[in-house]
């Protein structure tokens, strides 16, 4: 068993002479469990049992570890048992965490605590990495990440790639005592659904922890549109608001122009009155000059005619009293002696 990709099938085919398809680099190949050619080891009868790996492209895992239990369960029900596993690492990969122990977790419940002397656990791609790193990381597995399955008496062992790397991680396991798994013993022992098994409880807790993180993505989602929905309303509101603060300060601008314009009349009308009285008064300050000037000249006029009337009067008088004067003188003068002409 192991992570898809980590070199199960080629590890099984170099050891048994057999023909499993391989996969490439990126995509998981073994779709199902499938049996190896049988072949002597040492004597004895080795039949290999591939299994797809995890984290396969195409399936999940409920679904891998589905097919894997069946087969157990299925093979165990006939009688047959196991005598080892096999757990194959990439020493090329960098980390332990995360997916690839995840995987390990899920392999060690299908086991169970029991069956853990009966497991090899096997480093593989050794040519991948520099010889100081891959010891460095070998270093860190057995003290850290794989510490508690080879407390518990399962072995760690190198693979080198060839096929007698691959019979000496077999000799590791062959001779053991044939094993039931815990996983055998819940499905067909303890009639448990697989997903209520020790394996599917990893596989559920991922789940539900997936579903969890889906919840709560969907959350932040849904408050990310009630958010923008409630941007977007305060937006359209905003806007509203502009435009009814636009309208109403067009509306003042019009009024104002309005009354500009009115008042504008009102002035105009206020100085035409003012400037029609204005041109009124005018004509009645020149009417009245014109009536005094008539006036005076009448009076003056009147003033001659009574000064030409008096002084031809005078002259009347003056002019009766020389004519009374002389007829005087003619009087007396026929009367009183002395001769005399007169001569005018
Ligand atoms: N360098 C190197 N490459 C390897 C080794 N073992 C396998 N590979 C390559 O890794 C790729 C996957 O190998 P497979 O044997 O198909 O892996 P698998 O574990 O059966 O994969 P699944 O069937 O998908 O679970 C192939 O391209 C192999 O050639 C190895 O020891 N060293
Ligand atoms: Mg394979």
């Amino acid at each position: 068993m192991g992570a898809t990709g980590c070199g199960k099938t080629t590890f099984i085919n170099l050891a048994s002479h057999s023909n499993l398809r391989v996969g490439t680099d990126l995509e998981s190949c073994t779709p199902e469990v499938q049996l190896a050619n049988e072949f002597t080891l040492d004597g004895r009868r080795v039949v290999l049992i591939d299994t797809p790996g995890f984290d396969d492209t195409t399936k999940s895992d409920t679904e891998i570890l589905k097919n894997i239990a069946t087969f157990l369960a299925t093979t165990y029900e006939n009688g047959s048992r196991l005598a080892g596993l096999i757990y194959v690492h990439r020493i090329s990969d960098r980390r332990f965490s995360g997916i690839a122990g995840r995987n390990f977790r899920m392999f060690r419940e299908l086991c169970g605590e029991a069956s853990l002397k009966n497991v090899v656990l096997v480093t593989n791609m050794w040519g991948e990495v520099s010889h100081d790193i891959g010891e460095a990381r070998e270093k860190e597995l057995t003290s850290v990440f794989l510490k508690p399955a080879l407390d518990k008496g399962a072995r760690m062992v190198r693979h080198h790639g060839t096929e007698q790397s691959t019979h000496d991680v077999i000799r590791q396991i062959m001779n053991n005592h044939p094993v039931v798994l815990q996983i055998q013993r819940e499905l067909v022992d303890e009639h448990k659904d697989i997903t209520n098994t020790a394996a599917g409880e990893v596989i559920n807790a991922e789940l539900i922890e997936e579903k969890k993180r889906q919840e709560a993505e969907l959350k932040k989602a849904q408050e990310e549109m009630a958010r923008a929905l409630r941007l977007k309303e305060e937006e359209a509101r905003r806007r509203m608001e502009e435009e009814a603060r636009r309208r109403e300060e067009e509306m003042r601008r019009a009024r104002e122009e309005q009354e500009r314009i009115a008042l504008q009349r009102r002035q105009e009308i206020e100085r035409a009155e003012l400037e029609a009285r204005r041109l009124e008064e005018q004509a009645r300050i020149e009417r009245q000059r014109a009536e005094e000037e008539h006036r005076r000249q009448v009076a003056l006029l009147n003033e001659r005619l009574a000064a030409e009337a008096a002084a031809a009067e005078a002259a009347r008088l003056a002019m009766e009293q020389q004519i009374h004067h002389l007829h005087h003188q003619v009087h007396h003068h026929h009367s009183g002696g002395g001769g005399g002409c007169m001569i005018m």
